[in-house]
């Protein structure tokens, strides 16, 4: 017997079917962030520093300059991954040699991510970049009281909506774009209600056009605070909840915008039961929203763990949110990856069924015996022939694959 075949005997025997749980695992899409591959500085605007309250910190040598860059080293850790995924995209990561602000861009500027998705055989999602530019250096965007600058930035959001709903069309998948905005005070506000107000106002006006629901889908994202954002953001969680009920948008939960223990496993059964579909940003705060690659901790695995006993999967958009720029970028993505499809494998392992029974009629004590029996079960054996099934290296073989195209490609970048 393999190890893969006794794992699959010691699961069936606790009430779990190591082949569906296989199965269901490479049916789900993970969302994966462009931004890893270059600290979040894009194409358009290279000079410009990082703002928004958020920080890639670190130096490690070999960070994408260039779309192609970009794509190739995507593609190195895709290699790496089991299973098909989305790549997410910011508005700054246009591909064009066309001089354009975030006010003019059209579905033409990303046609070579388009055709390469393709190719690919990859979803797109898209982000609009409200910062790190000049018109968001007061701190706020759409919620600006100039009305110049509101403007300006309603424009981009409204553009980014068409250019995610061709993604969506011409890869015919949905494509998600997420809006988040850094608006916020750092010190005290006197008036907190009228930058919500225009917050309002003008989500209203970008969602006016309505979109195919098949090919696009809008989140919007919410937080406490930033680095200069410490005492107000404007679109808190309150404030999208409320929104995204109310209009029928999807609420994104990004792990690093909640109190320091607050975690966001025990919002998504809520957020479900008031909205047809979610995102989350799956990231890792460590003491602040520090955006640390995803590692395979507790809150990871009960975030895997609501996605799949809420049997609710289909509804709940997967995306990762971190950069960390301290490390290789492609070890980055292939670690956050691989940890979420593992924690997802592990719940997918569960007896869920069995288990909710339990609960249901008081035995506190088997659910909690069954809980930590599954901890030391044998989901590594499952996931290995799962990487098998999926011709890519189970084992720490990737991270020697990686180191290869560090010294051959990314080391030649200075
Ligand atoms: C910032 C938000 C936002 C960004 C990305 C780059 O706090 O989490 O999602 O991280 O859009
Ligand atoms: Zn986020």
């Amino acid at each position: 017997m393999t190890r893969y075949e006794e794992a699959r005997e010691r699961y069936a025997a606790l009430g779990s079917d190591a082949e569906q749980a296989m199965e269901a695992l490479g049916k789900i899409k993970i969302s994966m962030q462009c931004w890893q591959g270059d600290d979040i500085r894009g194409f358009l605007f290279r000079e410009r520093e990082l703002t928004g309250g958020i920080q890639a910190t670190g130096n490690y040598p070999g960070a994408a300059r260039t779309p192609e860059e970009l794509r190739a080293d995507l593609e190195e850790a895709l290699r790496l991954i089991p299973g098909r995924h989305k790549v997410s995209l910011h508005a700054i990561y246009a591909d064009t040699r066309e001089p354009v602000d975030l006010d003019g861009l059209e579905p033409r500027h990303f046609a070579p991510w388009v055709q390469w998705a393709k190719e690919q055989g990859l979803g797109l999602d898209f982000n609009p970049t409200c910062f790190s530019h000049e018109k968001s250096e007061s701190g706020f965007t759409i919620s600006s009281a100039d009305e110049g600058i509101r403007r300006f930035w309603v424009e981009h959001c409204r553009r980014c909506r068409r250019i995610g709903a061709f993604f969506g069309r011409e890869l015919g998948q949905k494509s998600v774009t997420n809006l988040w905005v850094p608006d916020g005070y750092k010190d005290l506000p006197v008036d907190r209600l009228a930058p919500r107000l225009r917050l309002k106002q003008s989500l209203d006006e970008i969602f006016a056009e309505r979109l195919d629901p098949a090919a696009h889908l809008d989140a919007v994202e919410s937080k406490l605070f930033g680095i200069g954002s410490e005492s107000y953001v404007v679109g808190s969680h309150e404030f999208y909840l409320g929104y995204a009920v109310q209009n029928r948008v999807a609420v994104c939960l990004d792990a690093g915008h909640f109190h320091p223990t607050e975690v966001i496993s025990n919002k998504i059964s809520s957020v479900l039961l008031f909205t047809g579909e979610m995102l989350l940003h799956v990231s890792r705060p460590v003491r602040w929203d520090s955006d640390h690659v995803v590692i395979l901790d507790d809150e990871l695995q009960e975030i895997a763990n609501e996605i799949i006993r809420s049997g609710q999967a289909a509804r709940i958009h997967i995306g990762l949110d971190y950069f960390d720029a301290s490390i290789n970028r492609v070890a980055a993505w292939v670690i956050g990856m691989r940890n979420m499809q593992k924690a997802l494998l592990r719940a997918l392992l569960e007896p869920t069924a069995q288990m909710k029974q339990m609960e249901l009629s008081g035995d506190f004590t088997g659910r909690l015996a069954f809980l930590e029996e599954l901890k030391s079960m044998p989901w590594q054996a499952v996931w290995e022939e799962f990487c098998r099934r999926n011709s890519v290296p189970g084992d720490l073989a990737w991270l020697d694959q990686v180191r290869r195209y560090e010294k051959k490609i990314l080391e030649e970048r200075v």
